[in-house]
């Protein structure tokens, strides 16, 4: 899954693909590089972000969704409101990445359900604004995974196919350094719960503070160890900005993993 921000604050490509036509080409170039879904986004999610008006996330979003009909990857769009993510399917769209899992706008399910588009159910702690101060858990692979039970149970009861979920621990959402790492590490009981797992480490901080690396662009070697990690886990899907190499990883990583049978 190839990460396009159309935004100008995301933390690492804020701005880069702001304008329409550059949004489109780097959408292309993500699908070259071998990108199976391009996850489009109009509102950032980082911690502190203020929320983005409706016409404006529309007016972002919408016209590259409908410029990437056809292109050769599934489209996904990154939104947490319904209006969005309904113009957005309306313009080719089939795959709905929630962030706060259907919370923000409850009926967001049925629409899903309706419209027959996969899904994402993401954890987080709080909302964006808030996450990152001092979050807390008994265990919190124990708790991000009765929280994506709970979604997923009630996705299915306002009608999505099971077929149609993954679920995402949300890396960074609400997560402090070692709960990265402990939800990384013990990734597998996340993937017990059944349903094809989303990872999403790309270029986040907890990488920059491990590596000392501060330039986002920098990561991309920290993120791709945390892919093949996830993939040896179980993750199915892997969202990321720079997909060439993650590919070539994961390409590696799975040959490699198939010897034993996995
Ligand atoms: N992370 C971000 C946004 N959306 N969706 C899922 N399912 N999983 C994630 O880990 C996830 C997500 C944040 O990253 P990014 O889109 O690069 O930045 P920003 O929110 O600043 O636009």
């Amino acid at each position: 899954m190839g990460i396009l921000n159309v935004t100008p604050d995301s933390f690492s490509d804020g701005g880069e693909w702001f304008a329409y036509d550059e949004a489109v080409a780097r959408a292309r170039d993500l699908v070259a590089e071998g990108a199976d879904i391009v996850d489009i986004g109009g509102e950032s999610t980082r911690p502190g972000a203020d929320s983005v008006p409706i016409d404006e996330e529309l007016r972002r979003v919408v016209p590259v969704v409908r410029a990437l009909r056809g292109a050769g990857a599934q489209i996904s769009v990154d939104t947490m409101k319904l209006t969005v993510a309904d113009a957005a399917v309306d313009a080719g769209a089939t795959f709905v990445n929630d962030v706060t899992a259907f919370r923000h706008e409850p009926e967001m399910a049925a629409f899903v359900a309706d419209r027959g588009c996969d899904c994402c159910l993401m954890h987080m702690l709080g909302d964006p604004r808030t996450m990152q101060d001092d979050p807390r858990y008994d265990d919190v692979v124990d708790d991000v995974r009765a929280f994506l039970e709970e979604r997923a149970e009630f996705a299915v009861r306002e009608g999505v196919r099971e077929e149609r979920i993954t679920v995402d621990p949300g890396i960074g959402f609400g997560k402090t350094l070692d709960h990265n790492l402990e939800l990384l590490d013990r990734l597998q009981e996340i993937v017990a719960i059944g349903f094809p797992v989303v990872i999403g480490t790309s270029r986040k901080s907890f990488l920059g503070r491990l590596t000392g690396r501060q330039d986002p662009h920098d990561r991309v070697a920290a993120t791709v160890a945390t892919t093949v990690l996830a993939l040896e886990r179980g993750a199915s899907v892997f969202r990321v900005h720079d997909v060439a190499p993650t590919k070539d990883a994961l390409t590696v990583a799975t040959a490699t993993l198939r010897r034993h049978g996995a």
